[in-house]
């Protein structure tokens, strides 16, 4: 019989910091599906692997940094946790922190939060305050506050996010067997790239595995302040989980791509949302920043930047239904029709 998965910190508990006496608090996360991509390999001449996070418990790869951080936090006896959030960081705070029985709060760009992250965050209970400006501005607010309050921050600055998002590159590097050559995720806040990277040298190290991936990060366009080298005041990408200025990560990404031999780079929105569409053509639902990855590859192969042949990993990072509108904007109207079968078939054309 098929051993059930058991959560990021009970499968990966050696790699991770935490001990006997921690209490883990978990909802399962991780054990997620790489699922190759016939036509991305077909059309880039790659063996192209999609890792969709859609499945993790709320939907995104957060959850495999919030178990660590919120286990973490009730060891320590915290009473409340706290995080600034484009909207998977506070929905996977609300999630886990309802799991534990702690006080949440978020901070969220005031009109910048999905529709689908929003709901998730109230109706797990957290306190949702909505803050002028962007991103950037509501993460030093927030860690202000952690600094002279007793509240936990759960933003990937936090040391225990970024452990538990490692899981992530162990669980390629299990399912293939080997490291892929190419590894393409989204850029936002910075952290995932750094975890990333963080796994894949640990299990070279260890020799659990040969080979290490090179790490290329995506940036939107509007939203690409590590490729323009400078703080983008006000950040704009249809991408809205990446619509951040000013990365809390971004030396440790920067050092990421290039002791990997990748890069770091930027994805119009044009190509986000083709790319968008292309992978929900595969039948994988992924939400506009998750698409970035997928832009990353199509752009790098018709570049001719990556290597016919490679073994590549794009990272959709979060549930397409996270973000209804933008799939509801892009898509034609349905057609009202009588209840009738035959109507049904004239207009089906059949
Ligand atoms: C779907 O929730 O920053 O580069 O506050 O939700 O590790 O920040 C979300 C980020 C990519 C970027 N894809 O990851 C937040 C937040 C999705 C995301 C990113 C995010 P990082």
């Amino acid at each position: 019989m098929a051993m059930p998965w058991r959560g990021v910190i009970a499968e990966y508990r050696d790699r991770l910091p935490v001990s006997d006496a921690t209490p883990v608090v978990t909802l399962l996360e991780g054990g997620t599906p790489l699922v190759r991509s016939e036509a991305l390999s077909e059309e880039t001449g790659c063996d192209v692997y999609l890792k969709y996070e859609g499945t993790n418990p709320t939907g995104s790869f957060k959850d495999r940094g919030m178990t660590v951080a919120v286990s973490r936090a009730r060891e320590e006896g915290a009473k409340a946790v706290v995080c600034a959030s484009t909207g998977n960081t506070s929905a996977s705070a609300a999630a886990y922190a309802a799991r534990a029985g702690l006080t949440c709060a978020v901070l969220v760009p005031r009109g910048g939060v999905a529709l689908g992250k929003l709901a998730q965050t109230l109706v797990a209970g957290a306190r949702v305050l909505e803050v002028e400006g962007g991103f950037d501005g509501a993460l030093v607010v927030t860690r202000e506050l952690a600094e002279a309050h007793p509240v936990t921050l759960v933003n990937s600055v936090n040391p225990d996010r970024l452990e538990g998002q490692k899981s992530l590159a162990f669980e390629v590097c299990d399912v293939l067997g080997r490291a892929p050559d190419c590894h393409l995720v989204p850029v936002g806040n910075a952290g995932n790239i750094t975890s990333h990277w963080m796994g894949y040298r640990e299990y070279h190290d260890d020799e659990v595995v040969e080979g290490i991936p090179a790490l290329f990060g995506f940036q939107a366009e509007g939203a690409a302040p590590i490729v323009r080298g400078r703080p983008v005041e006000h950040p704009e990408t249809v991408a809205s989980a990446i619509r951040i200025g000013n990365p809390a990560s971004w030396e440790r990404a920067v050092a990421a791509a290039g002791e990997s031999g990748g890069d770091i780079l930027a994805v119009s929105d044009r190509d986000i949302l083709a790319a968008y569409g292309r992978v929900a053509a595969e039948g994988l639902f992924a939400e506009p920043a998750s698409a970035a990855s997928v832009a990353g590859l199509l752009f790098l192969s018709t570049s001719g930047r990556i290597r016919r042949g490679a073994t590549v990993v794009c990272v959709l990072t979060g549930h397409g239904l996270k973000d209804p509108q933008v799939a509801i904007d892009r898509a034609a109207r349905p057609r009202a029709v009588p209840a009738d079968a035959a109507a049904v078939a004239a207009e089906l054309g059949l």
